[in-house]
């Protein structure tokens, strides 16, 4: 008998899973964007930024990851956008079995883009499908310059690194051209993009960015950029 180590088999049977959650996004026209970073980069706060930004043009709708709490799925509630909870007790990331179950009580087939906020972890989440099409990173830049290059996974996974907390770089004292230089050293086909949730800097090229990638996308009827 042939031996298949466990973590092998986990992700083989996992993809499996994520390219059944893909066929079935595609199959409602639902884009699919995987949002990643280490705890408190500021996932929730620039989902719900662009979230208002993207509203007027798009039927949204959330998908929330968290160990323990239910709290991010009610800071999106609060902005009338549908959020559903997952929490995952000791498991430090999301997997596509568990998009799969929740997408069961989650099943509106005319949302446009959903959003799914991974755990906050800056290297499990990467290792896993969910059967997104985007992924996007938020690469807080008070966490140094030198995270790309010790964490390369989720930076190279990324189709979009999002560089935010731009507004304390005068108190932080990270040199912003050097972590820029280390993301594109990890992966160089990245789209990345300054940005601050705080004071709003960079968030209308960023909603502009993904508003420009989604038509892209919905016109191509394919995910293609997994
Ligand atoms: N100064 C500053 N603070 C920010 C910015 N973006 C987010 N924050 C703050 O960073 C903290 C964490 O933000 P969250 O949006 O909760 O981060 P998160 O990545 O969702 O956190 P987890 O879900 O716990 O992993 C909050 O106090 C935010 O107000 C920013 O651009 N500048
Ligand atoms: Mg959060």
């Amino acid at each position: 008998m042939q031996k298949v180590p466990v973590d092998v088999d986990v992700r083989r049977s996992n993809n499996e899973t994520a390219e059944a959650n893909r066929a079935l996004f595609e199959a409602r026209g639902t884009r699919v964007v995987n949002l990643m970073s280490a705890p408190g980069a500021g996932k929730t706060t620039l989902l719900g930024a662009t979230l208002s930004r993207l509203r007027p043009f798009y039927r949204v709708a959330v998908i929330e990851g968290d160990l323990q709490t239910t709290l991010d799925a009610d800071r999106i509630n609060e902005l009338n956008v549908p959020a559903l909870q997952i929490t995952t007790g000791t498991v430090c990331h999301l997997d596509a079995r568990m998009i799969a179950r929740t997408l069961a009580d989650f099943p509106d087939p005319s949302t446009d883009i959903l959003f799914i906020e991974n755990v906050g972890n800056l290297v499990c989440p990467a290792e896993f499908d969910l059967g997104e099409h985007l992924r996007v990173m938020v690469c807080s830049v008070v966490d140094g310059a030198e995270k790309p290059k010790k964490y390369p996974l989720m930076f190279h996974k990324a189709h979009v690194v999002l560089l935010n907390k731009i507004d304390l770089i005068p108190y932080a004292g990270v040199d912003l051209r050097a972590l820029e230089a280390n993301v594109r050293e990890v992966n160089p086909h990245a789209t990345v993009l300054r940005v601050s949730c705080r004071t709003g800097e960079g968030l209308d090229d960023w909603c502009g960015w993904l508003k420009q990638w989604t038509e892209a996308s919905l016109m191509q009827d394919v995910g293609g950029w997994t």
